[in-house]
């Protein structure tokens, strides 16, 4: 299977995450990426080649002007404003205060714009999320262009990202913008399965009164795991959008056998809509070992994800979101594409 990487996704090394009360090395670091690319030369999974600037077109076909004029100027005005740490939001719009205009102070700005606070800017950030998103762009292209599967090894991850918000370590929601892609290169439907553990909140609010993107996200109950406030199954989508989107939350200490169970009922559903195309957000936070999920997927269960993913028989684009235990996320990662390119 065809790998789109850059070494220069490590150029994002932010160095504060908050959690827990305290100021942490973040989880999403650089390493994750050499861990990934390590693992996929040393089994052998195919040609690794670098991105295309794809430029911002397919982005704002997503995201709003404002938010991405935002990514753009938010460390400089962070700066500017003296502040010495990294750019972190530490109040919002919240229910007793919706409606207002967007301030002008950069930390009002970041409140209106972030959707939680655990994810730092700095000045690598915004130049971050475009290469990834240039990764997911090339990836997406290939599976258009040969029919054949990829994977967009990107970083920072996407899914959480929305149309004008950021948090949970995305910016830009690449699995959106390949899924407009395909759509606006002739595509007529596209189906985004998510299996990270986080709920992709980001994808299920950009397509939600959509039926031409039909969205399906497995995950940590909303209940107890970020992002807390979305993903529940009672959310199928709204208006044209009624019934294109699916939630699977499900309960902390998931094992295998009930994860499948969740996922074989996405599939099939799928397969009722008939996509031209499939898009993986492809978290391996699921595991058994991961930091900050609770789930209790091991190794090898990654190689029965990728070859139930193939059986669905679609032309399919994997793109990277998260994982945490670092040191086991690329085997974890390369045995789903190990598992899709053996069935
Ligand atoms: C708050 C938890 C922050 C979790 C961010 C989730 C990132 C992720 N301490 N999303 O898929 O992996
Ligand atoms: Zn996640």
């Amino acid at each position: 299977m065809l790998i789109v990487h850059s070494d220069a996704t490590r150029d994002r090394r932010t160095l504060t995450e908050l959690f827990a009360g305290q100021l942490v090395a973040p989880f999403e670091c650089p390493e994750r990426v050499d861990y990934i690319i390590e693992r996929a030369r040393t089994e052998s999974i195919g040609e690794i080649r670098g991105p295309d600037e794809h430029g911002l077109e397919p982005v704002l076909a997503i995201h709003d002007a404002d938010y991405i004029d935002f990514l753009r100027v938010a460390w400089r005005d962070w700066q500017a404003a003296g502040y010495e740490g990294e750019a972190i939001p530490n109040i919002w719009p919240t229910r007793r205060m919706p409606g207002g205009p967007i301030p002008r102070h950069i930390e009002g700005r970041l409140g209106y714009y972030a959707l939680a606070g655990e994810t730092s800017l700095n000045a690598d950030t915004f130049e971050a999320a475009l290469l990834s998103k240039d990764i997911a762009l090339t990836a997406v292209d290939q599976v258009l262009d040969s029919g054949a599967p990829a994977f967009a090894l990107c970083r920072p991850p996407g899914h959480h990202a929305a149309r004008d918000q950021y948090g949970g370590y995305c910016f830009i929601n690449n699995v959106a913008v390949s899924a407009q892609r395909a759509l606006d290169r002739g595509h007529q439907r596209v189906a985004i399965l998510d299996i990270d553990f986080h709920h992709g909140n980001g994808t299920q609010d950009i397509f939600y009164e959509r039926s031409d993107v039909l969205t399906l996200s497995l995950h940590g109950d909303p209940m107890d795991e970020f992002p807390y406030f979305l993903g529940f199954a009672n959310e199928t989508g709204r208006g044209e959008g009624e019934g294109y989107n699916v939630n699977y939350p499900l309960p902390s200490g998931t094992d295998y056998a009930r994860w499948a169970q969740a996922l074989d009922d996405a599939i099939a559903r799928v397969r009722d809509f008939a996509p031209d195309m499939l898009i993986i957000a492809l978290g391996v936070d699921t595991f058994e070992n991961d930091p900050i999920s609770s789930f209790t997927l091991q190794s090898d269960d990654y190689l029965d994800i990728g070859a139930r993913l193939k059986r669905i028989g679609l032309p399919t684009l994997f793109v990277m979101e998260g994982g945490y235990a670092v040191e086991e996320i690329g085997v974890n990662a390369i045995n789903v594409l190990k598992g899709f390119d053996n069935a």
